[in-house]
C-alpha cells in the first residue's frame, strides 16, 4: 500500500538545562550544571524540521510539556515551586519531553493484524524526570493522532520490569515504507557492569502483543553489554534503520540472526571502522536516514560528526557505494549536550494517505507554522540558564505563558497531566 513516512518533532522547552540526571548517557553527566541556552536549543530543533519539510519529507510539532510539572508538585505536598526541594527542582523543570524518540513506540497499520496503527507511550520509569512525561505524552498523542485509524494503549505498568523507552529501541526494515515489515525490538542486558539496562525484553514483548502484531515478522534483540556500558543507553545511539536498510555497529548486539541479516540490506560497521567510544562521542548512528520522495535516502548527521575523520569517512563509503545519496550535518548542538542527536529528537511514523488526513492539522509544519514558531521562541525564551535560574519564580511564570500561548497556536490542550 501507499504510505509516507511522517516525523513528528519535539519542540525544545523552555526550561532546557543540563542537570546531569541521565546516568549511563555519558554527554548529560558530562555536561552537568553548564550552561543552557533554552532559545538556542529549540531554534536549533526547529530549523532541523524545517530542513526535512524543504526535502519534502512531512514533519509534525510536538509540543513540550509544561515544566515545572505542577501535578508533582501538588503531589508532594508543596503549596508552591518555592518549597520545592533542590535536589527536586532539576527533575520537574527537565525539557526532557523534547526527545520525542522516548515518546511511544508506533507500528504501522501494514504490520498489525486490525490494520490499525498502534501506539503504546512509553513509561520511562528508569528515570523519574522522564516517567513523568508518560500521562501527558498519552494526552498530546491523542489529539494528534485522532480518529479509528488509531489504537492508543496505556503506557505500560509503571515498575522496571516493564521499563519501556519507546521507539528509540524499536526498529522497522521493509522493502517499502507501505510494504509489511519486520518490527525490531531492542532490549537491555543485565549483564552490564556499570550502567543498568533501560529497556526489558518483557516491555517489548507486551508492545508487541499489543499491536497485534505477526510474532514471525517480530524480532528481539538484545544489546550488548558492553555497548550500554559504553555509553549506549538506548539502540538509536548504535543503529539505524529505514526500509530496507539496516545498519550497525558490530558490537551494538548479542547476535542478529542471519535470516534477518539476508533478507534485508545489512550494514555492519566494525570496531576498526568505529570505535564504540566514537560511535558514543560522535552520536553517528543517531542519524535520520531518510527516502527522499523523489526516491533514494539521504542521512541527517549530527555536526559533531563531520569534525571527526573516521565518522565523516564511514559516511562518505556509504555515499560512494551508492547507499545514501547524500550526507547532511546539522547542529542540535544544545541536545547533543543532553545526550540527545537529530534522531533522538524525531518519532517515526508511517502513513497512509487516509491516516495521515487525520491528524491534527494544526501540528504540520509549514512556512507560516515555522515563522510563527521563530517569533514564539524569541518572545519567551531565555538565551542562558544554569542550575540556580531554576529558584527563579519567575521561570515557572515565562515557561507557562509560552505554552499558553503554543497551545493557542497549534491548537493543542496542554493543561497539566
Ligand atoms: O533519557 N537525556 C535523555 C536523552 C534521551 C536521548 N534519546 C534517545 N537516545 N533516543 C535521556 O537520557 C538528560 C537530562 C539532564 O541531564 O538534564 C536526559 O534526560
Amino acid at each position: 500500500m501507499n504510505a509516507v513516512e511522517a516525523n513528528i518533532d519535539g519542540l525544545v522547552g523552555p526550561t532546557h538545562n543540563y542537570a546531569g540526571l541521565a546516568f549511563g548517557n555519558i554527554a548529560s553527566e558530562k555536561h552537568a550544571l553548564t550552561i543552557s541556552n533554552p532559545k538556542q536549543a529549540a531554534l536549533q530543533g526547529l530549523q532541523k524540521m524545517k530542513f526535512l519539510h524543504d526535502l519534502g519529507i512531512p514533519q509534525m510539532v510536538m509540543p513540550p510539556q509544561p515544566r515545572p510539572h505542577a501535578k508533582i508538585i501538588r503531589q508532594l505536598g508543596y503549596k508552591d515551586i518555592k518549597h520545592v526541594p533542590k535536589e527536586l527542582l532539576n527533575q520537574i523543570y527537565s525539557a526532557s519531553s523534547m526527545w520525542v524518540a522516548n515518546a511511544a513506540t508506533i507500528s504501522p497499520s501494514a504490520d498489525t493484524a486490525d490494520g490499525k496503527v498502534h501506539i503504546t507511550p512509553a513509561n520511562l520509569v528508569s528515570k523519574f524526570h522522564r516517567g513523568i512525561e508518560a500521562s501527558t505524552t498519552a494526552y498530546y498523542l491523542k489529539q494528534i493522532f485522532k480518529g479509528t485509524h488509531f489504537v492508543h494503549h496505556d503506557p505500560l505498568p509503571s515498575y522496571m520490569q516493564f521499563g519501556d523507552e519507546g521507539a528509540a529501541n524499536h526498529m522497522r526494515l521493509s522493502k517499502a515504507h507501505g510494504d509489511k515489515g519486520t518490527e525490531i525490538f531492542v532490549y537491555g542486558s543485565a549483564a552490564t557492569k556499570k550502567y543498568p539496562p533501560r529497556q526489558s525484553l518483557q516491555a517489548s514483548q507486551a508492545i508487541a502483543y499489543l499491536h497485534r502484531l505477526n510474532p514471525k515478522s517480530t524480532v528481539f534483540l538484545q544489546q550488548n553489554p558492553e555497548a550500554v556500558d559504553a555509553g549506549v543507553f538506548h539502540n538509536d545511539v548504535i543503529a539505524m534503520s529505514n526500509e530496507e536498510l539496516f545498519i550497525y555497529h558490530e558490537l551494538a548486539y548479542e547476535s542478529v540472526p542471519q535470516q534477518l541479516r539476508r533478507k534485508y540490506k545489512t550494514i555492519v560497521i566494525s570496531e576498526k571502522e568505529l570505535l564504540l567510544k566514537d560511535v558514543v562521542s560522535t552520536y553517528f548512528f543517531n542519524s535520520q536516514l531518510v527516502t527522499l520522495p523523489e526516491g533514494g535516502q539521504i542521512i541527517i548527521a549530527p555536526k559533531e560528526c563531520e569534525k571527526h575523520a573516521k565518522a565523516r569517512k564511514c559516511f562518505e563509503g556509504l555515499i560512494s557505494k551508492g547507499i545514501v545519496k547524500k550526507v547532511y550535518y546539522l547542529d542540535v548542538h544544545e541536545s547533543m549536550k543532553n545526550g540527545g542527536g537529530p534522531a533522538c529528537l524525531r518519532l517515526r511514523v508511517v502513513l497512509t494517505e487516509k491516516e495521515r488526513k487525520a491528524i491534527h492539522p494544526k501540528v504540520w509544519l509549514n512556512d507560516a507554522l515555522y515563522n510563527a514558531l521563530c517569533r514564539w521562541i524569541k518572545k519567551y525564551y531565555r538565551d542562558r540558564m544554569l542550575a540556580d535560574d531554576l529558584r527563579d519564580p519567575l521561570l515557572a511564570e515565562e515557561s507557562f505563558a509560552a505554552l499558553a500561548e503554543l497551545s493557542r497556536l497549534i491548537g493543542i490542550s496542554m493543561e497539566a497531566s
